[in-house]
C-alpha cells in the first residue's frame, strides 16, 4: 500500500552510500587499482568504486578458497543450512539498502528491486531446504549380506560462480547459495557493471556465517573470468550470461581441462509468443508488454518474438502501441517510471543500431519517448515495437525494450513453430491461445525450458517455476528446482566387506 510504498522509499533515500566493491579474499580488500562505478541513470554519478582485479587476483582467491573448501564441506548440512536462512533474515532486515544499490548500479526500478530482493531471499531458503532435503542423510543402498553400500554426496571443491548484471543480486546469491548448500568452497566473478550489489551480498553471506576462507570475491573482466573458469583447481563452474561466453568457458574447459569440469550454464533466448485469434486481446496486450518491455528487456526470459494470427494482427498491434505508449521512461527510483534504463553506452549503442536499421526500412510500427533534461545522458531506450518481414530476419538476441512482430496465417502453424524451433534457443515461450489442442501441438513440438499459457513470459518463481532452458539457451539443471543442487555436489559411492575376518565396523555419518 501506499503508507508502506513511502516507507520503503524514504529508508531507500537514507540507506548510505554503498562500500567500495573490493576485491574480497579472505575477508578482507584484495587491494588492486580503483575504477569509479557510474550510474546508468544519468550516465555520471559516480555510484562507488570498484577494485580492478587481474590473474594474480584470482591465483590468491583459488588458493585461500582451496583452503577453506576442507572446513565448509566437512560443516554438517544442517549448520550450511542454518547459515543460508541467516543470510536471507540479514537480507531482508538490509531490504533498503540493497533496494537503493540495485537502482543506482544496475537501473531498477522500485518494482523490479523489490522483486530481486525477495527472489535472492527466496533462493537463499530454497537451497537451504533443498541441501537438508538431498543431503541430510546418506543413501543406503541395497547389497549382499555381508556388504554395506552407502551412496554420499559432498562439495566438489572450489566452484567458480560468474553472474550477469542483469539480476546482479538475484543471480549472484542464487549460484553461490546452491555451490555452497552442496559443500563447494566459492570464488564469485560479478558482471563487471554490479560489482557493487555483489560485494555487500558477500558481506552479507560472510556476516551471516560463511568462513572468510570459503567465500571469495574477484572482481574484473573477461580476463579475470578466464582465469578463474581456467584455473586448474576449479572443481566446477556455475555461469550466467550471454550464449556466446558460455562456449568461450566451454572451450577452455575442454581444451584446459578435458571433459570433467562440470559447467552449469543459464544463457540467452529468442524468446517467442504465438497469439491466435481465439486469445484475449486486453490480456495479450498486458501479457506482451510486461514479458517485452519490464526491466527495459533486460532479462533473459524476455519477449522477442511476437507471433500474431493475420486475422487479429491489426488490433493488437494497436493495442500493444496503446499500452506501451502509456509506459513511462525514467529515473528508476522514481515510483511513477516504469522503464529504467539499459545497462551502459555499449547496450544502448548495439540496440539502438538495431532499431536505427530497421527504421531506415520502414519497419518501425511504435517507438515511445525518451526522458529529457538531467536524464537526457542516460543510457534510455524507448519501448520499440518492430515488424519483422520473417522471423528469419532476427538471428540474434537484442537484449533491450524491443518487441519484433511477426504475422502468420491460420494454415501455417506447423511454419511459425519450425520458425521459432529453427533458432536454436529454448528458454521462454508464450501461447495465448483457448484451444487446448493448438496450445498442445506448440507446446510439445518445441523443446524451450519454461513455457507459459495465456499469461506474460517473465518473472520465474522460485521453487515453484524452475528456471532454465535447452540448446543455445543452457545446460540445465534449472535454477530454484529440485535437480538443482545435485549438479553442485559430487557423489562417492562406498562399498564395504562387512563380513571380512574381524568385519569392519559400519560407516557411519560419511557426509
Ligand atoms: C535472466 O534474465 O538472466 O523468469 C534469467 C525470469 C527470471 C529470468 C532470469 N528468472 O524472468
Amino acid at each position: 500500500d501506499d503508507h508502506a510504498r513511502s516507507a520503503l522509499i524514504a529508508a531507500i533515500e537514507r540507506a548510505a552510500a554503498p562500500a567500495p566493491a573490493a576485491a574480497i579474499v579472505d575477508g578482507a580488500d584484495a587491494g588492486g587499482p580503483a575504477r569509479p562505478v557510474v550510474s546508468p541513470i544519468d550516465g555520471a554519478t559516480v555510484v562507488g568504486t570498484v577494485r580492478e582485479g587481474d590473474a594474480a587476483l584470482v591465483e590468491r582467491a583459488v588458493a585461500v578458497a582451496a583452503g577453506g573448501f576442507r572446513a565448509w564441506s566437512a560443516t554438517p548440512v544442517e549448520t550450511r543450512a542454518a547459515v543460508l536462512e541467516k543470510a536471507a533474515d540479514l537480507l531482508e532486515a538490509d531490504r533498503a539498502a540493497f533496494l537503493a544499490v540495485l537502482a543506482a548500479e544496475a537501473g531498477k526500478t522500485l518494482p523490479d528491486a523489490v522483486a530481486e530482493v525477495r527472489e535472492a531471499v527466496d533462493f537463499c531458503r530454497y537451497y537451504a531446504a533443498e541441501a537438508r532435503r538431498c543431503f541430510g542423510a546418506d543413501v543406503v543402498l541395497p547389497g549382499p549380506t555381508g556388504e554395506e553400500n552407502r551412496l554420499v554426496q559432498r562439495g566438489r571443491g572450489v566452484f567458480a560462480c560468474i553472474s550477469p548484471w542483469n539480476f546482479p543480486l538475484a543471480i549472484f546469491l542464487g549460484q553461490v547459495a546452491a555451490a555452497l548448500a552442496a559443500g563447494n568452497a566459492v570464488v564469485a566473478k560479478p558482471a563487471e557493471q554490479t560489482p557493487l550489489v555483489a560485494a555487500a551480498a558477500v558481506r552479507l553471506l560472510h556476516e551471516a556465517g560463511v568462513p572468510l576462507s570459503a567465500l571469495q570475491l574477484v572482481t574484473g573482466d573477461g580476463a579475470v573470468g578466464a582465469a578463474l573458469t581456467g584455473h586448474p583447481a576449479i572443481a566446477g563452474v556455475a555461469f550466467t550470461g550471454s550464449t556466446e561466453t558460455a562456449w568461450a568457458i566451454n572451450r577452455g574447459l575442454a581444451a584446459k581441462r578435458g571433459p570433467i569440469v562440470p559447467l552449469i550454464a543459464e544463457t540467452g533466448g529468442l524468446n517467442a509468443m504465438v497469439v491466435d485469434a481465439t486469445a484475449l486481446g486486453e490480456q495479450v496486450c498486458d501479457d506482451v508488454v510486461t514479458s517485452a518491455f519490464r526491466s527495459a528487456g533486460q532479462r533473459c526470459s524476455a519477449l522477442r518474438l511476437l507471433f500474431v494470427q493475420e486475422d487479429v494482427a491489426d488490433h493488437m498491434l494497436a493495442l500493444i502501441a496503446g499500452a506501451a505508449a502509456e509506459l513511462v521512461v525514467g529515473d528508476p527510483r522514481d515510483p511513477a517510471t516504469d522503464v529504467g534504463p539499459v545497462i551502459d553506452r555499449e547496450a544502448k549503442a548495439r540496440i539502438d543500431a538495431h532499431v536505427a536499421a530497421w527504421a531506415a526500412r520502414g519497419a518501425v510500427r511504435f517507438a515511445g519517448r525518451l526522458p529529457t533534461g538531467a536524464l537526457a545522458a542516460g543510457t534510455y531506450v524507448a519501448p520499440t515495437v518492430i515488424e519483422l518481414p520473417s522471423a528469419a530476419d532476427l538471428a540474434e538476441e537484442v537484449f533491450g525494450p524491443v518487441l519484433h512482430v511477426v504475422r502468420w496465417k491460420a494454415s501455417q502453424l506447423e511454419r511459425t513453430i519450425d520458425a521459432i524451433g529453427a533458432s536454436g534457443y529454448g528458454l521462454t515461450l508464450g501461447v495465448h491461445s483457448r484451444i487446448d489442442a493448438t496450445v498442445k501441438r506448440i507446446v510439445e513440438r518445441l523443446p524451450v525450458g519454461n513455457v507459459y499459457v495465456n499469461r506474460n513470459v517473465i518473472g520465474a518463481v522460485v521453487g515453484s517455476q524452475p528456471f532454465g532452458g535447452s540448446g543455445l539457451s543452457g545446460t540445465g539443471p534449472k535454477a530454484g528446482g529440485p535437480h538443482y543442487l545435485a549438479r553442485f555436489a559430487l557423489e562417492q559411492v562406498v562399498s564395504v566387506n562387512t563380513a571380512a575376518a574381524g568385519g569392519n565396523a559400519s560407516l557411519v555419518a560419511m557426509g
